[in-house]
């Protein structure tokens, strides 16, 4: 075996050698002190790309959701998300340890819910009830497969929230993603929501970054929190320049990424003991369920032979395309995922 082929993540990618000509020519200063250039001017271009008057660089997609989450609540009050949410599932239970809110889990389809099914938790105004603050949107969603909220969908979904009050955040680590996929802009998706938390750490390809954008205020506010978590960079510019780039340059190129997950899910629906609706893989994100063997089992045969994937559960399997893995890349992903389902050498 000469190199593994990776698809366990979008996470995994490489900088190019020009990103990190960026990053080693970046001017930078100390952040604590607002004195950081490229810094700056990362947030104030996020900003300007979801249509947010400001927006807060933070190390990683989890502060960034996590800092959301404590601005927006005081511990006792209860937030509305998918069962399958990033914040509620990957996040080492922070909602509960970092913010002490409870989260209501709604069970949706591939990560997405309906206003009716919102609706139906709302509670009324009372002392034995917590209060409800915050509505979650993951988009595109991880666990539901690199899905697409569709923008009517969180038009009805953001509409009945403010109904009831209540703020509205959106996991948007693959906004980007979904842009590309719907020829929506970012700044359409955003305009629905109080906060946007954004990753350029994912398939835009870049080390480390992420930004949570919003109104002037709730960002002040918000950077109070990332200072207190230990999120407060020096001279972070020399990350955030990694970022910049990410954001300049590699957001058209995800559509390469999408039709290469097109064609290894149209692969892998053909395959014995794969369960899969190819019309399901919308972005980059292919979820499948294996039938035939546990997905523990498939995803060391397929490491053994050169291709690395996750098992995210008993008999669910993810693959993950970015631009560590070309078109010639997943053509041999799929010959060795033959071999592993049939058995065949
Ligand atoms: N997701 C990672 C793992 O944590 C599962 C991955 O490999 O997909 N929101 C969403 C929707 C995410 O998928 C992730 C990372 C995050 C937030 C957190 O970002 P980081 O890893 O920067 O904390």
């Amino acid at each position: 075996m000469t190199r593994l082929i990776d698809l366990r993540s979008d996470t995994i990618t490489q900088p190019t050698p020009a990103m990190r000509r960026a990053m080693a020519e970046a001017p930078v200063g100390d952040d604590v002190f607002g004195e950081d250039p490229t810094i700056r001017r990362l947030e104030q271009e996020t900003a300007e790309t979801l249509g947010k008057p400001a927006a807060v660089f933070m190390p990683s997609g989890t502060m960034t959701n996590q800092v959301a989450l404590r601005t927006h609540t005081e511990p006792g009050d209860e937030v509305i998300l998918s069962a399958d949410a990033h914040i509620y599932f990957y996040e080492g239970g922070a909602p509960a340890a970092i913010s002490g809110v409870m989260c209501k889990l709604l069970a949706g389809r591939r990560g997405m819910f309906t206003a009716g099914e919102l609706r139906a938790v709302l509670r009324p105004a009372d002392v034995h009830s917590p209060r409800t603050k915050l509505v979650c949107v993951e988009n595109t969603h991880n666990r539901g497969g690199g899905s697409v909220w569709p923008i009517e969908q969180i038009a009805e979904v953001a509409d009945a929230a403010r109904q009831a009050g209540l703020k509205l955040h959106m996991d948007g680590a693959r906004l980007w993603n979904a842009s590309v996929a719907t020829g929506i802009p970012e700044r359409r998706y955003a305009g629905y929501f109080d906060s946007v938390s954004v990753c350029f750490s994912k398939g835009l390809g870049a080390p480390v970054g992420s930004a949570l954008a919003g109104g002037e205020e709730f960002i002040a506010r918000a950077r109070r929190f990332r200072k207190m978590f230990g999120g407060g960079m020096r001279q972070g510019g020399i990350i955030a320049a990694g970022a910049l780039h990410a954001l300049r340059n590699h957001r058209a190129r995800l559509a390469d990424d999408h039709a290469n997950a097109r064609t290894l899910g149209e692969a892998l629906a053909a395959m014995p003991g794969v369960e899969l609706d190819p019309s399901d893989v919308e972005t980059n994100i292919v979820i499948f369920r294996v039938r035939s063997m546990p997905a523990a089992e498939l995803a060391a045969k397929l490491r053994d032979a050169g291709v690395l994937v996750l098992a995210i559960g008993a008999d669910r399997v993810r693959a993950v395309t970015s631009l560590m893995v070309n078109e010639q890349g997943i053509a041999e992903a799929i010959d060795i995922f033959k071999s592993q389902m049939t058995g065949a050498k």
